[in-house]
């Protein structure tokens, strides 16, 4: 047998490199709790797939096999944990998620913990086991694996006013791959819920990212469409999440009943 890897390493490396390129990486956010639509999500291309804990309907138990998906079709498993749950986050990468996504962040203090849980000492604490589906159940050298596992994706939200009032300090915090905006709740925070193209909701982003770029940190954003993406990569926004699995399900559909109207 070839010598066993992390399930979802290689696919961290091709979305690192898709961060790191001009075009930037882009996946939908999923809330399916069908594995079959995150392979087919892999297949038709995408640099990741965003695999929703927070607002999705999916269980623990589940989300192993929505990762196992994903690593069929090669493409990187990355997993949004429900908010203010520091204990979703090393459970996550036990099953596997490449990348993890931590909503609703607001001080530094978040992030040194999220850090802390999200990678094994000396840098963290998070907890020790090789026996788990990312070590292989075992079958991998727990010295290759709990090297490797340090080389995980760390991914912020920050979507709230207090968030912004605390930036400086945030964006200082080491061990952080991606600062991720979330504009719906960032809208909400400033008082214009839903609208994301508010003026205010328009100037904070902006705030945001010259921030974020004058300390060298990579930023993520998320667009209802992938016009919308184009836009924030145009911005120089690196990672952007797109709409919603059962979103871009109910727009093709929507389509070909259109087109098949008897008009
Ligand atoms: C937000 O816009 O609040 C997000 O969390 C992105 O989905
Ligand atoms: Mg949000």
């Amino acid at each position: 047998m070839d010598k066993l890897k992390m399930p979802s390493m290689e696919s961290v490396d091709k979305f690192k490199a898709a961060m790191d390129s001009d075009q930037g990486a882009l996946g939908p956010f999923m809330i399916t709790s069908d594995p079959a639509y995150v392979e087919a999500a892999g297949y038709a291309g995408y640099d990741f797939v965003l695999l929703d804990m927070e607002h999705g309907p999916g269980t623990f138990e589940n989300l192993q096999n929505l990762i196992r998906a994903a690593n069929v079709a090669g493409v990187c498993p990355v997993v949004r944990v429900p908010r203010g749950m520091d204990i979703w986050i090393d459970r996550a990468l036990d099953v596997g998620a490449g990348a993890l996504l931590v909503p609703q962040i607001d001080t530094a203090d978040q992030v040194r913990a999220v850090v802390s849980a999200a990678k094994y000492g000396p840098v963290g604490t998070r907890g020790t086991n090789r026996f788990v589906r990312s070590a292989c159940y075992g079958a991998m050298p727990g010295s290759e694996y709990f090297a490797k596992a340090q080389e995980t994706v760390v991914i912020i939200q920050a979507e709230g006013k207090k968030a912004v009032e605390n930036l400086d300090e945030i964006l200082d915090v080491p061990g952080v791959d991606v600062l991720f905006i979330g504009p719906y709740d960032l809208s909400s925070s400033l008082g214009h819920v839903g609208e994301v193209n508010h003026p205010d909701v328009i100037a904070c982003i902006q705030g945001i990212i010259d921030k974020a770029n004058a300390k060298g940190v990579k930023l993520g954003c998320f667009a209802d469409t992938v016009e919308g993406a184009k836009k924030w990569r145009d911005m120089g926004i690196k990672f952007v999440s797109y709409t919603c699995d059962t979103y871009l399900f109910y727009q093709a559909a929507k389509a070909d009943v259109e087109a098949f109207a008897n008009k």
